[in-house]
């Protein structure tokens, strides 16, 4: 299609006519956004039709990204980007007096998802698609997205996330391919001609309706889907007996019922409760999934012994694991294989990745619960697990390592152990990570099983995070080294030999400089707070957890701030600290962490004997869109989880493609973002990760040998309880406890010191302007092996088996 300005002034002011009878003039804000976003979705439909046609056609091999997540954020930016039409759109937009920036900012956040595991599922569709690789997500269309979060009284206050009151102009529901899903009931064995076959009766069904949104690649022709799953009742939504004997709630009972499985993302990420809705959720989205893979597979004319050749389906984690058993339901009860065809094409057809170590997080069902409603998937996985402890079995001749690996035991179906069984590939998101999972937490399986476990290193989308997020950025790099990196972000590397140059050095200065400007400006029309604009902007954003220890962020800024006021000439760089961060509604230490940290920000903010050196500023409502406002303009990103707990992260990521210098712990992926820096372009403190194993094995850590060793701890430690935070004495007293009484599982106290000294390091090395600036050059330069477009590239040739596509228009 070859668009100009003039055609989409006139196909724009026709959608707003066709679509609100309205002209520019007259219109709001919202429904322009829609015109636009509805045009745009015009301008892909060949593509996206194409791509299908040429998918079926040409019988290639096509993955499923399965994931109860799909942090996606905003598309109007990003799908204007892909379609390189940005600057066309911006400027015949601007010719009719409307600015398209203005325009993005009405779309919601599609918040799909709690944080990194949600976040790296939509770079991957961007990089697939870019890519040109057939390759489509799989997931749950919820009514409301993650919580929004208000700070009332520097408490964090939930607030249902709406996102689709203002409608969704990127989706299309597909009513004629809708499935039925089926919970509870009984299932009876029947032999019938010597064939034993399973009878599935009283259930409740449930219908699933998809609805697809256009996934749509960088600069080519290819438009995958990223379907997600709505709830609705099968037939009447309302019980007419009960509704003519007047009782009305009864009536609809069923109808909000079912309708219940799609409604709420959970918005936990660790701390697994057990809750029958969400199995249901996983069942739900699963189920529906793999009967719409199936329909089409066999659409196409494909026998179904051969789906593993053209079907391979990623589990995001263990919340799809229960694929696995419907793959095996689906192939023995409705396409008739035997147990050993179905479990060779299962196994073929499924990869999982292992997002956590923490052993609170691990997914693991009571069977009684289980077996209630999912009765047939129930008896499949006892098959699996009675299959898989004999071959156990006769490898060690131990019943207690049976034991140890059974996937049903100790009352509970174990996800993880289904996962691993049902899968030919098992991956870990960083080095270490994976390390970590073949070496302890999985040793057993990995041993079992060496071949199945493998290292995919996450990445992010350069796209969105660094194109999108930071355009004058892109443009120097282009004007700087050419424009290959944007297809080749390896290639970013040229940009090391400019690392040195001056001109280039102050142009990285300039832009860094502006965007904190244009970032100072929005903290002060939204919380009247004047940040100095030459202070070093120091961020931690990301989900609150005890284990990403902003507490131990806290306690630097606690210390610079009490030798501040011993020392009014103390000689330091100004510094702003931002927070972002939501916690589980149920997380009761981090929400007194957000109170702790507004508590610090205002006693700090409103000190003007230290003000005009530090301030602290949390942000509200931490998302993707404010994200990609705030990455840009930082100087320090703090990256200081307790080593081994952070499975990879992904911020890192994005910090060091926008220039900013990380201050890091050796944990997750911050380790390779070491080794490709060096020692001399990032600042590591903390804890290895054998001192950290070695302290739980021994179990010899001592909280209070810190406390009371370093008068700073005390000090700090002693007015989180006293008042002096300027709250009640009680406020802070849970964390207090968890420090020292509990012993500080997450070793805070011992990394003080070092993360002190890292912070003077920092300041030291700001203050020599020249190499600062060539750190941040250099972080840029190596960010590229971090693009998700690497990631992806490793996950289709090594797991998925998937070719590249080009879709001919
Ligand atoms: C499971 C069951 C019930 C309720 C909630 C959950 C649940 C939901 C989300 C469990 C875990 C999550 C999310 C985990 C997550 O985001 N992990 C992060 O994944 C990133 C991408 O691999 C890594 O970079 C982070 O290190 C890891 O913490």
């Amino acid at each position: 299609m070859n668009l100009t300005k003039d055609r989409i002034k006139n196909d724009f002011k026709k959608k707003l006519m066709n679509l609100y009878s309205e002209d520019i003039t007259e219109s709001s804000k919202l429904h322009l956004y829609v015109t636009l976003g509805s045009l745009v979705r015009e301008y892909v439909s060949e593509k996206w039709m194409k791509t299908n046609e040429q998918y079926s056609k040409n019988q290639v091999k096509q993955v499923y990204y399965f994931s109860m997540e799909f942090l996606i954020g905003r598309l109007l930016g990003s799908n204007l980007l892909n379609l390189g039409i940005t600057d066309l759109c911006r400027e015949a937009l601007s010719d009719l007096e409307i600015d398209l920036s203005e325009l993005e900012e009405v779309e919601s956040d599609a918040g799909l998802g709690n944080g990194g595991l949600g976040r790296l599922a939509a770079c991957f569709l961007d990089s697939i698609s870019s890519l040109e690789i057939p390759g489509h997500g799989c997931g749950i269309r919820y009514d409301y997205g993650l919580f929004e979060q208000k700070i009332i009284n520097g408490y964090q206050v939930e607030i249902p996330d709406n996102w689709l009151r203002q409608g969704n102009v990127w989706e299309i529901r597909k009513e004629n391919k809708a499935a039925i899903v089926k919970f509870g009931g009984t299932v009876t064995s029947v032999l019938e001609d010597g064939k034993l076959s399973f009878k599935h009766e009283n259930y409740e069904a449930v219908l699933a309706v998809p609805y697809d949104t256009p996934i749509i690649g960088y600069n080519n022709n290819t438009v995958n889907t990223l379907r997600l799953w709505n709830a609705q009742t099968v037939d009447k939504d309302f019980d007419l007996d009960s509704f003519s004997k007047g009782e009305y709630s009864k009536a609809v009972e069923h109808k909000y019922s079912v309708e219940s499985i799609s409604q709420v993302l959970y918005p936990d990420d660790t701390r697994i409760e057990g809750k029958l809705l969400r199995l249901k959720q996983q069942y739900f989205f699963v189920s529906a999934g793999i009967q719409s893979i199936i329909r089409r597979f066999k659409k196409n004319g494909l026998p179904i012994n051969l789906f593993d050749h053209y079907i391979a389906i990623h589990i995001n984690d263990t919340h799809p694991s229960v694929a696995v058993a419907e793959l095996m339901r689906i192939l023995i009860d409705e396409e008739n294989l035997s147990w050993e065809d179905a479990w060779k094409i299962t196994t073929n057809t499924i990869a999982y990745t292992n997002h956590t170590i923490l052993s609170e997080a691990l997914e693991k069902w009571p069977i009684d619960l289980f077996k209630k409603l999912l009765p047939r998937i129930f008896m499949i996985i006892e098959e699996i697990n009675r299959r898989f402890c004999d071959e156990v079995r006769e490898k060690y001749k131990d019943e207690r390592q049976v034991h140890n690996m059974s996937i049903i035991s100790d009352g509970n179906v174990k996800m993880a152990y289904l996962a691993i069984v049902g899968s030919h590939s098992v991956n870990g998101v960083a080095k270490l990570h994976t390390e970590i999972l073949k070496n302890e937490e999985l040793s057993n399986f990995s041993n079992f099983y060496p071949f199945k476990f493998n290292n995919k290193t996450n990445g992010i989308t350069h796209r969105r995070w660094l194109m999108k997020a930071n355009p004058a950025l892109s443009e120097l790099i282009t004007k700087t080294i050419g424009e290959s990196w944007i297809t080749k972000p390896d290639n970013l590397i040229n940009l090391l030999a400019f690392s040195k140059n001056e001109d280039f050095q102050n142009s990285i200065h300039g832009i860094k400089q502006n965007n904190k400007v244009l970032f100072a400006n929005y903290v002060k029309d939204k919380y009247g707070i004047i940040v100095n604009t030459n202070s070093i902007y120091d961020i931690q954003v990301k989900r609150l957890h005890s284990y990403k220890r902003q507490v131990l962020n806290v306690f630097h800024i606690l210390d610079l701030y009490y030798r501040l006021k011993e020392n009014r000439n103390l000689d330091i760089i100004p510094r702003t600290f931002f927070f972002g961060a939501k916690a589980a509604p149920s997380y009761y230490l981090a929400k007194e962490t957000i109170k702790l940290i507004n508590a610090v920000a205002n006693k700090i903010n409103t000190d003007n004997s230290v003000n005009d050196k530090i301030k602290v500023i949390f942000l509200e409502n931490y998302s993707v869109s404010l994200a990609e406002k705030i990455i840009p303009c930082a100087d320090v990103s703090e990256q200081i989880s307790t080593t081994t707990k952070e499975a990879s992260g992904t911020s890192n990521m994005k910090f060091m493609m926008n220039g900013s210098v990380t201050i890091a712990t050796l944990d997750g992926a911050n380790v390779e973002i070491h080794d490709a820096v060096g020692d001399d372009n990032i600042v590591i403190f903390g804890m290895k990760k054998d001192e950290v194993l070695n302290y739980e094995k021994n179990k010899n850590y001592n909280s209070y040998k810190f406390y009371n060793s370093d008068p700073r701890l005390k000090k700090i430690l002693d007015n989180l309880i006293n008042g002096s935070l300027g709250v009640a004495n009680s406020e802070f007293s849970n964390i207090h406890k968890y420090l020292l009484a509990n012993n500080d599982e997450y070793f805070v106290l011992k990394d003080f010191d070092d993360y002190i000294k890292a912070h003077g390091k920092i300041d030291q090395l700001y203050r020599n302007t020249a190499k600062w600036r060539e750190m941040c050059i250099c972080n840029i330069a190596h960010s590229g092996i971090f693009s998700s477009d690497n990631t992806i590239q490793q996950y289709s040739k090594e797991i998925w088996k998937t070719d590249r596509i080009h879709v001919d228009i």
